[in-house]
C-alpha cells in the first residue's frame, strides 16, 4: 500500500522518539482543569475495568432517566468522575470549558444514591425523562406508516423512519440503477459478520478531474440520525441536484453505513450499542472511531475490550475501519479535498485534532470555513451548532477517522459533525427530525464543498 510523505516523515520522527509531524499549539498543561481533562479522557482505561459496563448485556431502559448537568467547576467535575469511575452514570455525551455540559443515563436501580450525590454536592440535574424506554417505543414509526412511499419512489426508504440496513443497501442500488450516468455503487468490504460495506459515487462523470468530498456515516451503530441524514444528502445530490452549483464541480464518495453490524444489532437487540461486532470471549465490539491508524492507542481510547470506547487489538484491526482505508489510499493523495464523517449528538462541528488538545496548523482555516456553515445552519433552521476542535471542544479521544484523514489521507478540510440534539433525546431521536436535520446537514455539505472549490480555484490561480 502506497504511504504518504507525511506518515513517511511522522514514522521517522517517531523512531527518533519524538512525538512531532505537526507544529502545535499546546495548552498548558499543568493546570488543575487540564488534570481533570486527563482523567476524563483516561476515564475508561483499564485502571477502571468495571462489571455494570458489560454492554454485551443490553441495560434494562425501563425507568431509566435521563439527566443534563453543567459541570460549573473542579469540584463537580471531581464528583462527576466519581460517579462514572464508579459506574453509577452512563455518559452519553460530555463536553469540556467553562460551560461543560453532560447528557448521562441512570438505570432504575441507581436513580435515588445518584440523586442523592448530586444533591450532596449541590449540583442541579434537569431530569429529561424518568423512562428511556418510552422514548425507544416512540422513536420510529412502524414500517405501515412508510410504506405508501416506496410506490411513488421505486426504494423503500423514507426520511420519515429509520430504516434496517438492507432498505439504505436497495436504496444505493436502486440509484445506481436508476442513475446510471451519475451514480456508480462499489462494495468496498465486508464487516465482521460478513455484510457488505457499500460506497455510492455520485459524480457528473467523464475524464474531468474534480476534487473528492469522502463523507461516512453510521460509524457508531446507536447514531441513527447519521446514516438517515446522510441518506438525506445523497437523495439531495442526486435527485435535487440542479440546486446545488457545486454538485457538478466535485465527485462524491460517501458509505452512509459504515458499522453496517453494529447498526443492525442497535435495532434488534440492544438500542445503545455503539461498536462493531468484534467477537470476544468476554464482550464483543471494537469503538470503529477509536481504530483508525493515527496516534492509535492515544488519550480517551480502551485497550479494555468490555468499554465502549475499546480500541482494538492493533489499528485498522477491524475490516469496517480497513475498508476505508484502503479506498481512500487507493487514491492519490490530494484527490480527496473534504472528509466529512457524520455522528450524533450534541451539535458541533469539529475538526482534528481529536487525539490530544490541540490544533493543526490550518485550524484558523477550519474554524472559519466550520463558523460559515454553522452560520448557515442557523439561518436555515435556527438550530446553533458549536464550532471547535474536537478534543477542547469534548474531549481527548485519539484513532478517529478524521484525524486519520487529515493526518495520513491529507485530506484538508476534515471534519465531525455531531448532529441533533442537545440531549433532549440524544441517541433515541424521534424520526420527525430527521428531514430538519438532513436539512441543515445538506447545508453545511455546501458550504465546506463550496469553500473547499475556493480555495482551490485560489491554488490554481
Ligand atoms: O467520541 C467520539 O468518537 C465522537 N463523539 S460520539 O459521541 N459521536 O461518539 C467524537 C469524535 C471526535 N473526533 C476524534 N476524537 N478524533
Ligand atoms: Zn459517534
Amino acid at each position: 500500500m502506497r504511504k504518504s510523505a507525511w506518515a513517511t516523515i511522522f514514522t521517522v520522527c517517531l523512531t527518533a522518539g519524538q512525538t512531532v509531524g505537526f507544529p502545535e499549539q499546546t495548552e498548558n498543561p499543568t493546570t488543575e482543569a487540564s488534570f481533570l481533562d486527563d482523567a476524563f479522557a483516561e476515564i475508561d482505561s483499564e485502571q477502571y475495568e468495571g462489571r455494570a459496563n458489560f454492554r454485551d448485556v443490553p441495560a434494562n431502559l425501563t425507568g431509566a432517566h435521563l439527566y443534563r448537568v453543567q459541570l460549573k467547576n473542579n469540584e463537580h467535575k471531581r464528583v462527576f468522575l466519581d460517579l462514572i469511575k464508579t459506574e453509577q452514570i452512563d455518559v452519553w455525551m460530555q463536553s469540556r470549558g467553562k460551560k461543560a455540559k453532560a447528557v448521562f443515563m441512570v438505570l432504575a436501580t441507581n436513580v435515588d444514591k445518584v440523586n442523592l450525590r448530586f444533591y450532596e454536592a449541590d449540583i442541579t440535574l434537569k431530569r429529561l425523562t424518568d423512562n428511556v424506554q418510552k422514548l425507544v417505543d416512540e422513536e420510529n414509526p412502524s414500517e405501515n406508516v412508510t410504506k405508501l412511499s416506496n410506490s411513488k419512489t421505486g426504494y423503500a426508504l423514507t426520511w420519515k423512519a429509520y430504516h434496517k440496513a438492507s432498505v439504505i443497501h436497495d436504496f444505493l442500488d436502486n440509484y445506481a440503477t436508476n442513475y446510471k450516468d451519475l451514480c456508480t455503487v462499489e462494495k468496498i468490504g465486508n464487516t465482521v459478520e460478513g455484510r457488505p460495506i457499500k460506497m455510492i459515487k455520485i459524480s457528473s462523470g467523464g475524464d474531468k478531474k474534480r476534487p473528492a468530498f469522502f463523507i461516512d456515516g453510521g460509524i457508531h451503530a446507536r447514531e441513527w440520525i447519521s446514516p438517515a441524514t446522510v441518506t438525506y444528502i445523497i437523495r439531495e445530490l442526486v435527485e435535487n441536484r440542479t440546486a446545488y452549483s457545486f454538485a457538478d464541480e466535485v465527485d462524491f464518495y460517501i458509505v452512509p453505513l459504515m458499522n453496517v453490524d453494529g447498526y443492525e444489532h442497535s435495532r434488534t437487540r440492544d438500542r445503545l450499542w455503539r461498536k462493531n461486532r468484534a467477537p470476544g470471549a468476554l464482550c464483543k465490539g471494537v469503538d470503529l472511531n477509536r481504530n483508525f491508524g493515527y496516534k492509535w492507542g492515544g488519550k480517551g481510547s480502551s485497550s479494555s475490550v468490555c468499554r465502549g470506547n475499546h480500541r482494538g487489538p492493533s489499528a485498522f484491526s477491524e475490516p469496517e475501519s480497513q475498508a476505508i482505508r484502503d479506498f481512500i489510499l487507493k487514491f492519490d493523495i490530494g484527490t480527496f479535498k473534504a472528509y466529512l464523517t457524520v455522528h450524533s449528538f450534541g451539535q458541533y462541528i469539529m475538526y482534528p485534532w481529536g487525539y490530544d488538545y490541540i490544533t493543526p496548523p490550518d485550524g484558523k482555516e477550519l474554524q472559519r470555513v466550520g463558523d460559515l456553515a454553522a452560520a448557515a445552519v442557523k439561518k436555515l433552521t435556527n438550530a446553533s451548532y458549536k464550532v471547535g476542535s474536537s478534543a477542547k471542544l469534548l474531549y481527548a479521544a485519539a484513532g478517529g477517522s478524521d484525524d486519520w484523514a487529515k493526518a495520513v489521507a491529507e485530506i484538508p478540510y476534515a471534519y465531525t459533525l455531531e448532529l441533533r440534539d442537545k440531549g433532549d433525546y440524544g441517541f433515541i431521536l424521534p424520526a420527525k427530525f430527521i428531514k430538519p436535520t438532513g436539512l441543515e446537514t445538506m447545508a453545511m455539505v455546501q458550504v465546506v464543498a463550496e469553500e473547499m472549490l475556493k480555495a482551490e480555484r485560489l491554488k490554481k490561480n
